[in-house]
Formats: C-alpha cells, structure tokens, sequence
C-alpha cells in the first residue's frame, strides 16, 4: 500500500484500532429508525464530537448541507459512495452516487461503498468498486468497504463459510478496512477465521439492530479479542437513551480509553 494511504488510515485507526460512527441508515433503511432527536444529523454530529469517535460516515447529501458542522467537529468524516433503499426487493444491487474527487472536495479522510457479494450484481457492483478503489488510492484516500452477502444463491451456504469469504473479498479486491456482520449462529472461532481470512485489511464489525446494552458491550469484548480492529456502528449508539455514556464504554474496550 502506498505510504500516503497508510498515513491517512491512521487518522482512522489509533494503534490499529477505530470506533466509526455510522449514520447512511436513513437511505438503507428510511427514516422508521429515527426518532425526533436522531433524525436530525447535528445530533450525531455532537455524539461524534463529544465522544471522539473516530470518524463518523455519511452519505453524500449530509456530508454537504452539514459540512461546516462536520468540519467543527474534526471528526475525521468517510463518505459513502453507493448506497440504495430499502424499497426494492429482490437480489440487491447498490450503485455508485458519489465521485471520490467529490468526496475529497467534501473533506472526506475516507470513502466507503458496500458490495453484496452473492447477489446476480454483483458483478456490477465489483466494478464499480475497482475503479473507486484505484482512484481512492491515487489520492491516497483510504477505503472501507462494507461487504455483506446476500441474494438468491447464498440461502444455503453456511454463514461461516460466507463470512470468510466476504472479508477475504475484500483483501483481495484492495480495502484498507472491511465492514462485516458477525453473522448470526457463527462462533467466535468463526470470527477468528474471518479476520484471518482478511490478512492485512483492517475487519471492523457492523453493530444491526438495537440490542441490549450488556450484549452489545459482551460481544465488543469477543470482537476484539478475535483481532478486529474496531466497530462502525450506528442504531445502538444513536437510538440508546445515554449514547455518551454507551461511547464511552464502548471506547474503553475497543481503544483502551
Ligand atoms: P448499524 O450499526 O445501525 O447496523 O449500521 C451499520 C450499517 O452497515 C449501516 O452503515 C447501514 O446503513 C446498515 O448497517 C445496513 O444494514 P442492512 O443492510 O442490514 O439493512
């Protein structure tokens, strides 16, 4: 990897680990996850702010109309350069809304694009990917890619077997850090595999929907120990009653403070 990316993925990841702050879940999902606090993006702005997560993800319209705030924050910001609905059913397929030259313009330190490896197109999706990872890396712009399998042809393959294979996609198509689920019904030595799987890209967990605090807090824990580097997490921080009391805990076990 080039050095200039490799010191801009350190304004991501402290000594190899990062608490992201995701917040794209009003394309993916609408606003049904939002209440009237959340739905506004100052408020995720703040808990960014006074939390010092270590970087905070939004799609390009948000990274825009609030870019004064975001740069007040100093958070560092990674812009999302795919994304969909939630509306359309079927094999799902996410196509690219956002240059990275438009992203840097925004002020981005990263660029984020999910790809649904299974999917009938995901074909489209990888080479989509190829170009944005080429670009990214001539600006030395690192990339996150969130990789989730999904569509018709994985129904019956086994969850571990996926999740390796989605964070080995990655390695092999150039992220810097790749965004999984810990898929249900895995194990941590599932997890284990994974990570491995991913070599020297980064493997950071997606958090789903709210759970319970204790769970959440118990599985950081597992998280780490199986060497991933962090969490990008959105609903449980931002939906949570106390979301700085929840960051800091939070903190405490992926970055040590
Ligand atoms: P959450 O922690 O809220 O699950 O956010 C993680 C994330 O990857 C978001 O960035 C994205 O909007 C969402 O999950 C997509 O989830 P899904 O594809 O499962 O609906």
């Amino acid at each position: 990897m080039r050095l200039l990316v490799k010191t801009n993925l350190k304004k991501i990841l402290k000594n190899g680990k990062t608490l992201i702050l995701a917040y794209d879940q009003g394309l993916e999902h609408g606003p049904t996850d939002f209440n009237d606090k959340n739905v506004d993006p100052n408020y995720i702005i703040k808990i960014a702010k006074d939390n010092k997560f270590s970087a905070l993800v939004f799609q390009k319209g948000i990274a825009e109309k609030y870019n004064d705030e975001i740069k007040k924050s100093k958070i560092p910001l990674i812009v999302k350069l795919n994304g969909k609905t939630g509306l359309v059913k079927g094999d799902p397929i996410s196509r690219q809304l956002c240059t990275v030259e438009e992203a840097i313009k925004l002020g981005a330190t990263g660029v984020g694009f999910t790809i649904y490896i299974g999917s009938i197109h995901e074909p489209k999706m990888l080479q989509e990917f190829e170009n944005i990872q080429r670009n990214a890396h001539k600006k030395n712009i690192p990339v996150i890619l969130w990789i989730y399998p999904r569509g018709k042809s994985i129904k019956n393959k086994p969850k571990r077997e996926l999740m390796a294979y989605a964070a080995r996609t990655a390695l092999e198509i150039g992220a810097d850090i790749v965004k999984i689920k810990w898929e249900q019904g895995t194990t941590f030595k599932d997890l284990q595999w994974a990570v491995k799987s991913a070599g020297k890209t980064k493997v950071v967990i997606a958090g789903g929907a709210k759970k319970q605090e204790k769970e959440l807090l118990q599985q950081t824990k597992q998280i780490m120990k199986a060497g991933c580097a962090g969490l990008a997490i959105g609903r449980n921080v931002w939906q949570n009653k106390d979301p700085n009391k929840l960051s800091k805990q939070l903190k405490k076990i992926i970055l040590g403070k």
